[in-house]
């Protein structure tokens, strides 16, 4: 494999985050790659930064660990659905609990992300860490939370991601950012699931996943509009080292590289 290297791009305005992302590529594709997270920073809907920061870190002597993607199950809206938030609601606790989380930590995670689940009342930066039997939450700093970091697809997935998108007709980056993600996530030593909604206000689809079940994609999570939103970890409590699942979460560079398997929710 050639040497690769993280890209990471985070830009701010008075010390409020507003956006950032993180790439892998070989050495050729980092002035392109550079490009394209300064303009991400430069246009972002949530405003003008301040202050954008711009790392390139070379990745040589680190262990690569190549995941395949989690399955993806489509939850498309259908008359069911149609009812709203409700129904989209049920259906990310459901699919927790199917994987391992119990109805009262998903609910209340759910309830957390809805309203605010950092000390102040607002967006996290990261996610929150939850005990998937108690509800506990575990993250160290809740405003913090647990970033999941040095994740990408590896450049010979293209065709397969750009195919999920089409199936899926996704016209953002959200889905391919966010499988990725969540691929890494469901890895992760003690992890359980995850659920999440996007904190992007005009972004609504969300998801719920695991290593388990794949990852549940689910239309109309919140009200279009609406600026929360967040992402919960649930782990299994026995025998979890935090500093370990940090660690991992941080530090251990992954490649999602694999087809992607698109089931719709009525036919699994
Ligand atoms: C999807 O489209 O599959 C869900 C993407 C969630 C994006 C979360 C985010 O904005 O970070």
């Amino acid at each position: 494999m050639p040497e690769l290297f993280s890209v990471r791009m985070r830009a701010s305005r008075g010390g409020i985050h507003i956006s950032g992302a993180e790439r892998i590529v070989p050495e050729g594709g980092i002035e392109a790659v550079t490009a394209s997270l300064l303009n991400r920073a430069m246009t972002h809907e949530n405003g003008a930064p301040g202050e954008i920061k711009i790392t390139v870190e070379s990745l040589a002597g680190r262990e690569i660990l190549i995941l395949r993607p989690l399955r993806v199950i489509n939850f498309p809206p259908s008359p069911l659905m149609g009812e709203g938030e409700m129904a989209s609601h049920a259906a990310a606790v459901s699919e927790l609990e199917r994987a391992g989380v119990s109805g009262k930590a998903a609910k209340s995670a759910l309830e957390a992300i809805l309203a605010g689940a950092s000390p102040a009342g607002g967006n996290m930066r990261g996610a929150m860490l939850v005990d998937a039997a108690t509800g506990e939450r575990l993250e160290p700093d809740r405003e913090r939370g647990i970033r999941a970091r040095a994740v990408d697809w590896a450049e010979e997935a293209e065709g397969y991601v750009s195919n999920a998108e089409r199936e899926l007709k996704c016209a953002t980056l959200h889905f391919r950012e966010a499988l990725a993600l969540a691929t890494k996530a469901a890895n992760a030593p003690g992890a359980v699931a995850e659920l999440c909604i996007s904190d992007d206000p005009r972004y609504t689809t969300g998801y719920a996943s695991s290593r388990a079940f794949g990852y549940c994609r689910i239309a109309s999570m919140k009200e279009a509009g609406r600026g929360f939103g967040g992402r919960a970890f649930f782990v299994r409590r026995e025998g979890f080292d935090i500093d370990e699942y940090i660690g991992y979460m941080r530090g251990t560079p992954v490649l999602v590289n694999g087809p992607v398997e698109i089931l719709r929710a009525d036919n699994k």
